[in-house]
């Protein structure tokens, strides 16, 4: 068994807001008192853990005075400083005020989305400061209830505008920054723009530096929409957009979980971490769950060290079966090899395509591929079997 210890090489990472959540839901109040983030960068080193992230009003309560403000980012340096944590990541809160209950980017006022860029440009400094090389952008307010209140094509204009400007601002700065955008369907809107990875994806593509711009993907906000995250990722890397990732666990369609990585769909898990591992991803881990609401605190680090753990033994797992001679063998017989080969051989053109009538489809169609041994074989590596 591999060292399942996490060590600051594994590039695990935790939102200040994942340990910190309160617990509050729809229903019910608080179950868990504030953490001080000075505390959870400590207590996070102590685990494993590479950094943190967070949004500005994590680190800076919302309203802070200026002096409140340098005496927060202070005291957080200082705790970065003792333990060697890195914050390679952060955000923005565009959400909670209810300012942003009809959006930041889309907000049909022109004011609030003048005040969002800003408040987005202030904490783009901050990062920067702090040695971040990605900036996430999740528009949980950019969307609607109702199809008839707001044209989504000019939504979407504004959207663009708002990219645009942020993008040429770094650039500006030379800050070496790159923007990832996180889907998601819905909640807390009833349906959110760019809801999955290929609506962002194709969203990039009209943006003024779309270079600058990939993804953050979140297994959950994938799942909810019905997606398979695994293929979702692999298209994301195809395109060379899988700048950042956030792991969870989530049990299908239904609201947001923010399980602990794994304790979801636990095939989806192993088969995403052995595209990680296998792709030359070198990003952060990063985990974007919540500590569930049944927890008190001592739930909170157990939660947070179960995450990495699992990474790592769905890592050991992965590396047995992609090294298995059997797994290798089924590949080869499923086609792997013919998949591989450009359909149109070197010097060949559509010219050199078969008469449909000459071709034996019967015989063609009368293939197995065998998958069913891959999988079985994935689920006897998983569960130690091999
Ligand atoms: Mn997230």
């Amino acid at each position: 068994m591999a060292n399942l210890t996490p060590t600051p090489a594994d590039k695990f990472t935790f939102g200040l807001w994942t340990v910190g959540w309160q617990a509050r839901d729809p229903f019910g109040d608080a179950t868990r008192d504030p953490i001080d983030p000075v505390e959870s960068v400590h207590r996070l080193a102590e685990l494993g853990a590479y950094g943190v992230t967070f949004h500005d009003d994590d680190l800076i309560p919302f309203g802070s005075s200026p002096a409140e403000r340098e005496k927060a980012i202070a005291r957080f340096k200082v705790a970065l400083d003792e333990t060697g944590m890195k914050v390679p990541m952060a955000t923005t809160n565009t959400f909670t005020h209810p300012v942003f209950k009809d959006g930041a980017f889309t907000s049909s006022v022109p004011e609030i989305r003048r005040y969002a860029l800003a408040k987005i440009i202030r904490n783009i400094d901050l990062a920067a400061e702090l040695g971040a090389h990605t900036y996430v952008f999740w528009g949980g307010r950019e969307g609607t209830e109702i199809d008839g209140g707001k044209d989504i094509r000019v939504a979407l204009d504004r959207y663009k505008d708002g990219f645009d400007l942020l993008c040429q601002y770094v650039i500006d700065k030379g800050y070496g920054i790159r923007f990832a955008i996180e889907p998601k369907p819905n909640e807390p809107r009833g349906d959110i723009l760019l809801p999955t990875i290929g609506h962002a994806l194709a969203f990039i593509n009209s943006l003024e530096h779309s270079e600058m711009v990939g993804l953050n993907p979140e297994t959950g906000h994938e799942q909810m929409a019905g997606m398979n995250f695994v293929q979702g990722i692999a298209q994301a890397l195809w395109h060379g957009k899988l700048f950042h990732i956030d792991l969870n666990g989530q049990h299908g369609a239904k609201y947001d979980q923010d399980l602990v990585f794994g304790h979801g769909d636990l095939l989806s898990a192993f088969h995403l971490v052995d595209l990680l591992e296998s792709s030359g991803y070198d990003g952060p881990r990063h985990f974007d769950y919540k500590p569930m609401r049944t927890e008190d605190l001592s739930g909170v680090w157990a939660s947070a060290a179960s995450n990495m753990r699992t990474y790592l033994l769905l890592k050991e797992r992965a590396a047995a079966f992609r090294a298995d001679p059997e797994v290798q063998a089924a590949w080869l017989a499923s086609g792997s090899e013919g998949l591989a080969a450009p359909t149109l051989a070197a010097g060949e053109t559509y010219l050199d395509l078969p008469d449909p009538d000459s071709v034996d489809v019967e015989a063609l169609a009368a293939r197995g591929y065998g998958y069913v041994t891959t999988d079985q074989l994935a689920i006897e590596h998983l569960l130690g079997a091999r």
